[in-house]
Formats: C-alpha cells, structure tokens, sequence
C-alpha cells in the first residue's frame, strides 16, 4: 500500500492526516542526555555508583565518558528522529575547563558551565530543559533537601537555586522555555520512625529553592513524585500527594510531573492526564516503560505509550499544557540505538493519536453506544499507520522505518566500539 491509498483508508474516517503531520512537527520532544552514558554525567572525578534509587544495569561497550562523545552521539539519534527535539539536561553534565575556571562542586554551579551545551543546541536549533541533580554525589547523607542535617540541606538547597539560574540562562539564550524539574531519591530503606519530619523540610526546602528569582514563562520548575526507588523501599518523601500538593498550592510558580515510572504497576499515567489537567493548565511528563518495578526501560510502542499519547493529544496538550519529555536508560544494548527506539516511539504514538477519528469516537461514547465504540476503536488497531509513520519520517527527513539501524551499526562499527 502507498501512502496515498493509506491516507484515503484515514480520510474515509474523517481524518486529515496532512494535518496531523504539520502538527507534529513543530511539538517539542525534550530528549534526556542521560541515555547515552547510563546517567553519570561528568562532574564527578571518581565512578561512583548510582544513587538516589535508580539504576542502570549492563555494560554494553561504547558507552559516551566525555561531553565530545556524547555529544557525537546525540547528534546521531537526532538525525534518526524526526519531529521537534530538546535536549533534557542534569547539572551533573557540567562542563568545566581551563577556560571557566575548572571544576566546582555542585552548590557553585553557574551559566558558563552549561555555555558548551548552549553552543550546541544553538548550532542545531534545539531548546533545552534542566534538572538539578540531587543524588550520586558525597553530599546526599543519604537525604538531599530532606536532611534532618541543616548543612546538607543548605548545599542542596544551594544547589537547585543554583539551577534555576541556570534554567534562566538557557531559556534566554535559547528563546524557549526550561523545564526545570525537581526529583530526588530522599526517602528510605525501612520503616520509618517519622514520617512527617522530612516532608516538612522537603516543602521548605523546595520552597527556598523557588524563592530564587525567575520568570515563570521562561522557566518551569517542576516537582517530580515518586513511589519507592531501590534501597528507599519503605518511604519517599515526595510521594505522589506531597509532589501534587505542593504544585496544586504552588501554581504560580511551579508545576507537576508525572513520571509512568512512578506509580504502582496498576496505575495509569495516561488516566491521570486529564485529571491533572482538570485543575493544572500545565503538566510535564516523563516518559518510559517500567518493567515491573521504575526500571527505565526503553519506551515501545506499547498500549500505554500509545494511551499516554492518545491523552496528550485529547487533552489539548500537544499546545505547549504538556511539556513531554523522555527518561529511560538501558546499558545492556547499543546506547544510540536505545535512544532512537524510544524517541521515534514517542513520535509514532503521537502520529498514531493526532490520526485517530477522536470526534466520531468520542460522540459514540457520549451517544452511549458502547457497542459500536468498541469495534470502531478495535478497527482502528489494523488501519495502515506505517504508511503514514514513514510519510510523516520522510517529510522531517529522517529515514523511514527498516532503514535507520544501519546508520547506526555503522556507527558502532567505526565509533562507539573503538571507544576504552
Ligand atoms: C528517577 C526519576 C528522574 C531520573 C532523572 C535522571 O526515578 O525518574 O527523573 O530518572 O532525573
Ligand atoms: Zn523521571
């Protein structure tokens, strides 16, 4: 079938598929750096563990050490996707030289250790989003902005005002808006004695941090929940009502992010989008695929990517309510190839949602006819999506699909398994 004839298939649904794809291009995807390094970043002189909850698990050669590398492998996972990328940032990607006075500690962060990466997005196009990175470093005791400890509280606290400094400094010097999103692994392992203490530092902190003058068209902090992460299995301190709660008293400076990473297996993030945007006029998302427990595998092409999506668009959000951004890291395969899966799936499902006859649908359902609504939404399952899909990656010029892992065996081949 040619894409011609499939088009046809989706204009005898009512369906204007030129327009779906003019929508899509221009929709911001931030893409996270933290896939092609297993979420080291560069501002730590050892190879200390992961912390914070989260883990990477294999060591699949190639993997970036360096901003260059890194750098080089962005550069070829946005040449295979298409649509409207950013780049999703953590503090710990700092880069510090001879030029701006070498390395400081996370609490002395400042603009001109992000000017290469400012460099970059210029280069390309691209805005940025940014993350104060709240864990893998000396200072989480193991708690961040909960610490019952004033002088760990007060780094930390340093720290992400330092960030929003920082998140000023690339909306302005992109022109775009910085997503700033406040996680961290504060919680712990076993049952505690006091629940009540750390989240009343936690909002305090928080509270500190965005005291930090900004402009909140520019920049959006975010505060990011969570339900348990590994050896803090008894208790978060941001758990999914103290982060909602917070933004929900907080919504002239800050906004939620739902992570589908975060919740209990059963729980949809793609149901809670419309919830959220019941009340929020603007929500921010991390997209990934938990296996189970928050293992960030790689986003498919799943019922819950496509729900996710599906909601994103109903919803209204692809006009700027939902900040979409993705958050998976697989150190078991080729890190490129990684990369390019989830993010073209992101696309995919937000192609797939924008040529959905939503009206005819959602006027079956409001008719009360459940019986047709089924089989039409059960049709709509085998309609001939990849004609349009690889239309859609022609128009952005990007390969179509079966054409893109070349590129990237090609790349390992004469690159990433050259690399220590
Ligand atoms: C961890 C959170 C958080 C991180 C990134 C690296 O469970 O999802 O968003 O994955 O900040
Ligand atoms: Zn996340």
């Amino acid at each position: 079938m040619s894409y011609q004839e499939a088009k046809a298939k989706y204009e005898a649904l009512g369906v204007d598929v030129e327009a779906a794809m003019a929508r899509l291009k221009d929709v911001p995807v931030a893409m996270h750096c933290w896939q092609g390094d297993d979420v080291r970043g560069f501002d730590q002189k050892s190879d200390g563990p992961l912390t914070g909850g989260i883990q990477t698990t294999g060591n699949y050669p190639g993997r970036a050490t360096t901003p260059e590398e890194l750098m080089a492998d962005i550069d070829v996972v946005l040449s295979l996707c298409p649509g409207t990328k950013k780049i999703n940032l953590h503090a710990s990607y700092a880069i510090f030289d001879e030029e701006n006075g070498g390395w400081v500690d996370r609490d002395k962060i400042e603009p001109k250790h992000f000017k290469k990466w400012v460099e970059f997005c210029k280069e390309r196009g691209l805005g940025a989003d940014f993350n104060p990175t709240f864990f893998s470093h000396p200072k989480c005791d193991p708690l961040t902005l909960a610490s019952p400890c004033e002088e760990t509280r007060k780094f930390w606290i340093e720290h992400g005002k330092a960030c929003i400094r920082i998140s000023q400094y690339l909306a302005e010097e992109l022109g775009q808006p910085c997503i700033m999103n406040i996680w961290t692994g504060d919680g712990l392992k076993d049952i505690p004695a006091d629940r009540i203490s750390p989240r009343k530092l936690y909002r305090e902190s928080i509270d500190e941090i965005l005291s930090e003058p900004y402009d909140f068209n520019m920049v959006k902090p975010c505060v990011e929940s969570k339900v348990f992460g590994i050896g803090v299995e008894a208790y978060t301190v941001g758990s999914s009502e103290f982060s909602l709660c917070y933004a929900a008293m907080n919504m002239d400076k800050c906004i939620p992010l739902m992570d589908n990473g975060h919740y209990h297996p059963t729980e949809m993030v793609s149901d809670k989008i419309p919830a959220l945007l019941s009340f929020f006029p603007e929500i921010a998302l991390h997209i990934t695929r938990p296996m189970r427990w928050d293992s960030d595998h790689v986003v498919l092409l799943d019922d819950e990517t496509k729900e996710i999506c599906k909601e994103i668009v109903r919803c209204g959000g692809l006009d700027g309510a939902v900040k979409i951004a993705t958050d998976y890291f697989d150190a078991s395969i080729n890190r490129v190839s990684a990369w390019t899966v989830g993010m073209r799936n992101v696309q995919k499902a937000l192609l797939m949602a924008l040529v959905t006859p939503h009206q005819m649908l959602a006027d079956l359902q409001n008719q009360g006819n459940f019986t047709e609504l089924m089989v039409r939404q059960e049709e709509l399952k085998t309609m001939p999506f990849g004609e349009i899909w690889d239309e859609y990656c022609r128009r952005c010029g990007v390969a179509v699909e079966g054409e893109w892992f070349e590129t990237v065996k090609a790349y390992e081949r004469d690159v990433l398994s050259k690399r220590a």
